[in-house]
């Protein structure tokens, strides 16, 4: 009987919180670094919940596939850890640039991982220093209160506790945007509008980890990193 009540508590105790979160809805539009006109797709945003750091455990993954990143943009909750894995038949290299903190993972070939912990929270830029076509963000939030936009910049953010917060979003050209947003019962509809800071073309002529131009690209088998 006594077991019985502790259950029950726990119960009535658990619901509220599912009943009262809300929903946090909206649309981000993202526009050229002029200013003038809408980018053809408004995916690779992040959105996310600023003031309340709470961090994580677990790994995510980025691949490397076809001499790509995949994902484009992959959000980490501060605290987890990024596992790069190469699917590829070929070897690559991660690094990032980051001003605070950097890091090179090596060279590595087909099948194996490598991984990395982040503490700023805020975009890690990565490459590779074989295919200078390869660009990411690892992107580090401070809780689990985030989402990714779709091409049509639409983003949903499920069960956020009742409160005021401030929503940031960052998009892959740069281009950032901040809205105070109070969350209700009820679902909260955000619209956030960004300016990029950079043309495509600023970030794929990137520069390599010795910060010199990429060679082009040759048969990798020998090629020292
Ligand atoms: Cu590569």
């Amino acid at each position: 009987m006594r077991r019985f009540v502790v259950f029950a508590t726990v119960f009535v105790l658990c619901l509220p919180m599912g009943v009262w979160a809300g929903d946090i809805a909206g649309h981000v539009a993202v526009l050229d670094k002029s200013g003038r006109k809408a980018l053809k797709s408004s995916a690779h945003a992040v959105v996310y919940l600023d003031g309340m750091t709470v961090p994580a455990q677990g790994t995510v993954t980025m691949d490397q596939r076809d001499k790509a990143f995949i994902p484009r943009l992959l959000p980490v909750i501060l605290g987890q850890t990024v596992r790069f894995t190469n699917s590829d038949a070929l070897q690559h290299n991660v690094f990032s640039p980051h001003p605070q903190e950097p890091f090179d993972l090596g060279r590595y070939r087909s099948g194996d991982t490598r991984e990395v912990t982040l503490k700023e929270v805020g975009p890690h830029t990565v490459y590779c220093n074989i295919h200078q076509q390869m660009i990411a963000e690892v992107f580090v939030v401070p809780n689990r209160y985030f989402a990714t936009t779709d091409d049509d910049g639409r983003f949903r953010i499920a069960d956020v506790p009742p409160g005021e917060y401030t929503l940031k979003a960052w998009h892959v050209l740069g281009g950032s945007d901040s809205q105070g947003v109070r969350v209700t019962p009820e679902q909260a509809t955000v619209a956030l509008r960004m300016r990029s800071t950079k043309l495509l073309k600023e970030v794929t002529r990137h520069k390599n980890k010795e910060g010199k131009s990429y060679l082009p690209e040759v048969d990798v088998g020998d090629y020292d990193n």
